[in-house]
């Protein structure tokens, strides 16, 4: 035991009226919803990087936070290990995820890397046998390296694909050996910082290139984990490839991979493409596309991807909506791509930040089942395109009739279509009784 959490114990639920200051008031892991367990709807992870190696730093000012194990190499490493798995286990949470960068330091180069990776991809091997702990997903850092400034896969120097492809290559087969269930594409980088210097189609042949190899050299491990690749339109980057769900789908199937891909959508990313949320998981799951959450929210004032906890349970209950309808996230789950503010100092504060997160989701959950077991919203979705169910709309959705033979239709049965309303207002009120 470190003595990090010094105080703090394993947070329990409490139901809505605890009073307690650390207590989850609606995730109850174990209560059985629509058939399943909560824990299980949800899988929610816990990311290495913000919880664990972010600094509390801004573009003003560096780092605010004081963790022993910053600035010690190989052994900050395996404390912060030790601390992780300590947090995993006070929180009372499943699943994590790293990049590779989070676990263990980078060395000055990628032999070093990845003896540093393996030592500390041990050392996690073991923990997650003692604990039971999960890994939802490994993905390399491909960014924060200068190195990587003009990308990683569409860099114009091959060299740089070349370091890359040898990172993935490490972090996937690490992946791998800890049993992760999915393995994430997030190209920070992949895009360009002005038109003036960039192919746009080279660089998207590169990218397809080298996603092409990730595909196949998990196919060649073994490795029956999903691929995902996470849209984002910018930042870092002016623009960014896997713009949204739509974009990257449209990417895939250019290159004929959307069979082999699907999307881990976050909820500030939507934001940021100028969607909601459930804008992209709607998208994604009448794609067959939606994998994976990244459950944040940004500070809607300040136009950036803030990574706040998530907040509100009305966006959940819609998120959730989607994704119970499509029968569940499968291998995915929520991760928490969240950090607590730099002022947030104590390391209690990154259990409060976890809880209002899984209080979240938790109420988002039971508002989305309690919508679709009611069973009105859903028929008046229905009824909305009962038209097309058969007669006319079956005989035009099965390509029966022409254009001309649809005209003719028309004059010949008199149609004359009288509008109606869409009800929207109706709609809010229906889901306001449930969320
Ligand atoms: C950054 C991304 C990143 C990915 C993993 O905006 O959300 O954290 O989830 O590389
Ligand atoms: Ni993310
Ligand atoms: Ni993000």
């Amino acid at each position: 035991m470190t003595d990090f959490f010094k105080g703090l114990s394993q947070v329990k639920f409490e139901g809505p009226q605890s009073r307690s200051p650390l207590a989850y008031r609606h995730y109850n892991k174990d209560e059985m919803i629509a058939g399943k367990r909560m824990e299980d709807h949800i899988r929610p992870a816990i990311a290495y990087w913000h919880t664990f190696a972010q600094e509390g730093g801004d573009p003003f000012g560096g780092r605010t936070f004081d963790r022993p194990w910053f600035d010690k190499g190989l052994e900050g490493a395996k404390l912060k290990a030790e601390v992780a798995f300590e947090f995993f286990d006070l929180i009372d949470v499943p699943f994590f995820a790293f990049h590779d960068v989070d676990v263990a330091p980078e060395g000055a180069t990628l032999d070093e890397s990845n003896k540093n990776l393996r030592v500390i991809g041990d050392i996690i091997g073991q923990k997650m046998q003692q604990s039971g702990k999960k890994l939802l997903w490994g993905t390399a850092n491909l960014f924060s390296n200068r190195r990587y400034m003009a990308g990683a896969a569409t860099n114009p120097d091959p060299e740089v694909f070349a370091y890359a492809a040898g990172q993935v290559k490490a972090v996937l087969e690490l992946t791998h050996e800890l049993g992760g269930e999915n393995y994430v594409l997030w190209g920070g980088r992949e895009g360009y910082e002005t038109l003036l210097n960039t192919k746009i189609g080279q660089e998207q042949d590169q990218m397809a290139r080298f996603l092409t190899l990730v595909i196949e050299h998990a196919e060649k491990i073994g490795f029956t984990g999903q691929i995902l690749i996470e849209p984002k339109p910018q930042e870092p980057s002016k623009h960014q490839y896997d713009y949204d769900v739509a974009t990257v789908y449209g990417f895939l199937q250019k290159y004929g991979l959307e069979k082999k891909v699907k999307c881990n959508i976050e909820v500030g990313h939507a934001f940021l493409a100028g969607h909601s949320f459930e804008h992209e998981l709607a998208v994604a799951s009448s794609l067959g596309m939606l994998g994976s959450v990244d459950a944040n929210r940004n500070d809607l004032q300040s136009g950036w991807d803030t990574d706040h906890f998530p907040n509100n349970a009305g966006e959940m209950a819609l998120a959730f909506y989607y994704i119970l309808k499509q029968g569940g996230l499968g291998k995915g789950g929520f991760n928490f791509d969240a950090k607590v503010r730099r002022q947030s100092l104590d390391a209690a504060d990154l259990l409060h930040g976890h809880v209002l997160g899984l209080d979240t989701l938790a109420r988002g959950l039971k508002g989305a089942v309690a919508l679709i077991e009611d069973g009105e919203f859903d028929k008046l979705l229905d009824d909305r395109y009962a038209g097309w169910d058969n007669g006319l709309g079956q005989d035009i959705l099965g390509g029966k009739l022409s254009l001309a033979d649809i005209a003719a239709k028309v004059q010949a049965d008199g149609i004359n279509p009288q509008p109606r309303s869409g009800r929207q207002e109706y709609l809010e009120n229906l889901v306001n009784r449930f969320v």
